[in-house]
């Protein structure tokens, strides 16, 4: 299959225009498309940030960073079948713990604190800090994408800190093909949690499957309130859909498929659910003729590069060799 789904949606539901605010921004408004109104929300759950752990010898994080995660044939069909996967024990507790430093660290030079309620992202942080970019650009991360999708080699779209703090609410349910300006379906993300994830926190979940976009396809998007989210959910428990939405542990990922339907859980833990999200393509893919709302400030991802052109640009570099 290839293209990108996202065109019919946007010129039938008001999206086909270029978004105007930041990331941040955008983060912000998309969290108040997500239904938070199923009863009381629970208590929150007393949970500790991580604790410190020394950091890996640099010989150590680079063969890590560099050495193949063994994909099989069982991941593959479970990544073409379902639309993600989860894998165990991709990194270790030190470069997790070194990874989570360094992205706490730029985010504070960057004036972000974290909000109790809110959710603070930032990208492309691989640009800023050669440690991040030893992560996001490591053929560990690149080539367990590139075997899933079964292509020869990804590029990296971007980077993401994604945290989402004590007390924040959902995450609507979507899939990521309406996202990304990319003029392929061979694209993932990768989802790396810098911490144990348990329920409570808020774990990325996802639908299995990768046609459910059919299923729903007749559900107007909404750009003000949180009705798609609502019957999409509505229209997953009428099919009987099944969903995983169970905890992480410290040094699983998940990779899902631009196809896949995800959401994640409110954070009920007085502690930050603290992710990075890095979003991988295959080599060769083109920008989608007309980008829209839902791509947000793409053009900072793929600067310089035009609508139908293959995407090569320096922000874009190949990471799977
Ligand atoms: O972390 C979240 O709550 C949402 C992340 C997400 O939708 C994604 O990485 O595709």
């Amino acid at each position: 299959m290839s293209g990108n789904l996202s065109q019919d949606h946007a010129a039938r539901d008001g999206l086909d225009r270029a978004w105007q605010g930041d990331n941040e921004q955008w983060w912000d408004w998309y969290l108040t498309l997500a239904d938070n109104t199923d009863g009381e929300p629970a208590p929150l759950l007393e949970v500790s940030p991580p604790a410190a752990v020394p950091a890996p010898a640099a010989a150590e994080l680079d063969a890590l960073l560099a050495e193949v995660y063994p994909v099989t044939e069982a991941h593959r069909a479970a990544f073409a079948r379902d639309g993600f996967v989860k894998l165990p024990a991709v990194l270790t507790p030190a470069a997790l713990g070194l990874l989570r430093q360094r992205l706490v660290d730029l985010m504070a030079a960057g004036g972000r604190r974290p909000e109790p309620g809110r959710f603070t992202s930032r990208e492309l942080m691989w640009t800023e800090d050669a440690g991040i970019a030893e992560f996001v650009l490591s053929r560990r991360l690149g080539r367990i994408v590139a075997d899933l999708l079964g292509v020869d080699d990804v590029r990296v779209y971007h980077d993401n800190v994604l945290a989402k703090e004590s007390g924040c609410g959902r995450t609507p349910w979507h899939f990521d093909d309406h996202h990304f300006p990319i003029d392929s379906q061979a694209v993932a993300t990768v989802w790396l949690p810098l911490q144990a994830t348990p329920q409570e926190m808020g774990p990325l979940s996802f639908a299995r499957g990768t046609d459910l976009h059919r299923l729903v396809a007749d559900v107007p998007f909404s750009t003000s309130d949180a009705s798609y989210d609502r019957a999409v959910s509505a229209a997953f428990r009428e099919a009987g859909v099944s969903v995983e939405d169970g905890p992480f542990e410290l040094g699983e990922l998940s990779v899902h498929s631009s196809l896949c339907f995800h959401t994640a859980g409110a954070n009920r833990t007085t502690a930050s659910r603290m992710v990075l999200a890095t979003t991988y393509f295959a080599d060769g893919a083109r920008v989608v003729p007309t980008p829209t709302l839902v791509s947000g400030e793409w053009q900072q991802f793929l600067p310089g590069a035009a609508p139908g052109e293959v995407i090569d640009t320096p922000l874009n570099p190949v990471v799977s060799r």
